[in-house]
């Protein structure tokens, strides 16, 4: 198996993106495809949504990070099989396969900021090496309509090309240090919560897709109007890079038995021997990530 079998199997055709999307992610750093996900298939997601974060409440993003005013869930593929479909999310895998080559899956989290909270540091999800060392896509598939009120994510057009910023550290991989010249120092923000010149809201209705380079600066904004904003973020790595949540680490009996091959080629679980079974276990205590933390990090 290879990525281009996979995805083909799984109804991925490489000309998934437009000429124009892919040119959008090569030179903006992001593109926004509109009412991908059927009413039908984003209502059973949402509704999804909130029976895990039921089960899951103060602990809900605990395999990352539990993000304070910003309610998470984290480890999606082995909590539900209605969020199977997005391994056939075509313009999160056909932008991945366009720049990272060989992929499997990053991450599934899921994030839904609280009225008046949410807003993150500017940030890049993964750091970068050299000119074309992409890492990551990640997609902000929206079960919600995402407005310019309820916290949309906000991107900086360009910023792909830029020095890393403010990575979380799950992220970091083996890079140990981010080197920024005095050139970077002059375009990278000194209030990194505050809004950038140029940066843009991605907004749309739910269904909608905005995938973005996962090098582009970005991050969530403040829901101002209480309006709830259930986003997933499916997030795709280069194959090489280790995947944010190890499947084979996490891997529920349900998982590997509903799979097919093609889906356990994306998840990296092929021959993989299950290790839960029934619903992953909760923690009782788990790690608490805030903006000032990463900006800690980064002075
Ligand atoms: O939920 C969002 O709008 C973006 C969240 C994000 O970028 C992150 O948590 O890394
Ligand atoms: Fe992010």
């Amino acid at each position: 198996m290879n990525t281009a079998e996979a995805l083909d199997t799984l109804g991925v055709k490489t000309d998934a993106i437009s000429d124009e999307q892919r040119r959008q992610l090569d030179d903006d750093g992001f593109f926004v495809a509109e009412a991908f996900f059927s009413k039908k298939a984003t209502d059973e997601m949402r509704s999804e949504f909130d029976r895990l974060r039921e089960i899951e409440g103060d602990f809900g993003g605990h395999e990352v990070h539990i993000e304070p005013g910003a309610p998470r869930l984290s480890n999606l593929f082995n909590k539900s099989p209605a969020f199977d479909r997005c391994l056939a999310c075509a313009p999160t895998l056909a932008a991945a396969h366009h720049l990272l080559g060989e992929i499997h899956t990053y991450s599934l989290n899921a994030r839904n900021p609280l009225q008046g909270q949410g807003q993150q540091v500017l940030h890049s999800d993964v750091p970068r090496t050299a000119p074309d060392d992409w890492r990551v896509v990640n997609s902000m598939i929206m079960l919600d309509d995402m407005t310019e009120e309820n916290g949309a994510t906000r991107v900086v057009p360009g910023s792909h090309r830029w020095v890393s910023l403010n990575v979380p550290d799950v992220n970091m991989a083996e890079v140990k240090h981010i080197e920024v010249t005095p050139e970077d120092r002059k375009i990278m923000p000194e209030d990194a919560e505050a809004p950038y010149p140029g940066e843009l809201l991605l907004t749309g209705e739910a269904g909608t897709v905005a995938v973005i380079n996962g090098h582009t600066w970005h991050g969530g904004t403040a829901n101002r109007s209480g309006a709830p904003r259930r986003v997933l973020h499916l997030a795709i790595g280069r194959r090489d890079i280790p995947q944010q949540s190890v499947e084979r680490d996490f891997l529920t009996d349900s998982l590997y038995e509903r799979t097919n091959d093609a889906m356990k080629y994306l998840l990296d679980i092929e021959g993989a021997e299950p290790k839960i079974r029934g619903y992953p276990p909760l923690p009782t205590e788990a790690r608490v990530w805030t903006a000032a933390e990463a900006v800690d990090k980064a002075s």
